[in-house]
């Protein structure tokens, strides 16, 4: 068992919007940090970023990079975690990753603390941080799952464009000059980044997140469907996903449907259960027009829960409207959370 504390702690990807975000939450946090390396590719290496007061120059992550790690957040895409996060495991670190690399993975915890926070320690050295949508969803239903049961979710989401990081964020800026100008617009990026045809996503709505499966749903959605399983210990529970790219930039919002198991559970018994849960704020009265959107959640770390009623066909059924900071809750702050939790804990 580790006797630190105070850790050393890698950042790879830390020029990019996950990056750079969790390096400010390390900050806010005070977290215990006796060293930090700030990694990323080749293309940023060299470039000097401020922490805490004090300039830390960026090196390309290299497999030695990890050397005398005790903890290595990664956020710079699949491929990197599939070949780095095994190299630092190697050299003693734990990896929290903020990939869909290792998700499924059955040795690799997926993990809300909120929600399941006692799977980190069965870790091997790698833990997963979900997909940013699945995380708000979770944590929005996992009260009402805990006190009324849950046995399906239909949810179709209405997604940042700083979820496909830093390069969309700028397509949009450019689209929308363009647009306002009576000019084309150029487009490059969306819906992804490494698919054959792009649209723009300016004054548009883009109905594909990720890659088509072959079962005609984007990744984006699969995602959804199978980290929830997992997350929430429910194999059984039907989960539908409707995954849609819209032009705001921070802050995914969700339409849910579930069904309960109990009857007879009223608005009023779901509200209770929300009001008193961890990590939730619920911003919900009609007769003032009070409920969240992605501005005014942005920014802040909790998950926003509004428009809550019943179906009005089917006892079991309400809808609600669940908004969150993508790159905060939806990604930096989990993954800080999830380090925090090893560190208290002593998992590492
Ligand atoms: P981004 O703004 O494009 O930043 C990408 C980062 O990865 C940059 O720091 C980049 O460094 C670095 N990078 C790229 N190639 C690399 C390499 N070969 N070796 C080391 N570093 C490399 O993207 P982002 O929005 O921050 O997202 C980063 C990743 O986090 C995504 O790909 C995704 O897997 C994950 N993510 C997860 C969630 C979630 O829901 N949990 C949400 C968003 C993103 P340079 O500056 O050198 O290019
Ligand atoms: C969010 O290039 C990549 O591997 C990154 C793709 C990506 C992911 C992912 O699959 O890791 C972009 C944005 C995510 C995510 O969190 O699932």
């Amino acid at each position: 068992m580790s006797e630190k504390t105070v850790y050393n702690i890698a950042v790879v990807g830390a020029t990019g919007a996950v990056g750079q975000k969790i390096m400010r939450i390390l900050e806010e946090k005070n977290f215990p940090i006796n060293n930090l390396k700030l990694l990323s590719s080749k293309n940023s290496a060299g470039k000097e970023l401020e922490f805490d007061g004090k300039t830390i120059v960026v090196e390309e992550a290299k497999p030695e990079s990890f050397e005398g790690v005790d903890i290595a957040l990664f956020s710079a895409g699949g491929s990197v975690s599939k070949q780095l996060a095994p190299e630092a495991v190697k050299r003693g670190a734990v990896v929290v990753d903020n990939t869909s690399a290792y998700r499924m993975d059955e040795n690799v915890p997926l993990v809300v603390p909120e929600v399941n926070s006692e799977d980190i320690q069965k870790h091997k050295g790698i833990i997963a941080n979900p997909n940013c949508s699945t995380i708000q969803m979770v944590a929005g239903l996992k009260p009402i799952k805990d006190q009324f049961g849950l046995s399906r979710i239909i949810v179709s989401t209405y997604q940042a464009v700083s979820g496909a990081g830093k390069k969309a964020v700028d397509e949009l800026v450019e689209q929308s000059q363009q647009y306002l100008n009576d000019e084309e617009m150029e487009a490059n990026i969306l819906p992804v980044g490494g698919d054959k045809k792009h649209y723009p996503i300016a004054f548009n709505a883009l109905p594909q997140i990720d890659k088509f499966q072959d079962n005609g749903y984007t990744f984006e959605e699969m995602k959804m469907i199978n980290e929830t399983k997992k997350i929430m210990h429910a194999p059984e529970l039907s989960v539908i996903a409707t995954c849609v790219r819209l032009p705001f930039f921070t802050s995914h919002a969700e339409s849910v449907y579930v069904e309960v198991d109990k009857e007879g559970v009223t608005v009023e018994d779901l509200w209770n259960v929300l009001r008193n849960a961890d990590g939730i704020v619920l911003e919900d009265d009609p007769s003032t027009q009070t409920y969240p959107t992605p501005l005014s959640a942005a920014n802040k770390e909790e998950v926003f829960v509004g428009r809550v009623r019943k179906d009005l066909d089917n006892d079991k059924g309400f809808h609600l409207w669940i908004v969150s900071d993508n790159l905060l809750k939806g990604a930096a702050w989990n993954t800080v959370q999830i380090a925090q939790t090893l560190v208290k804990n002593n998992w590492l």
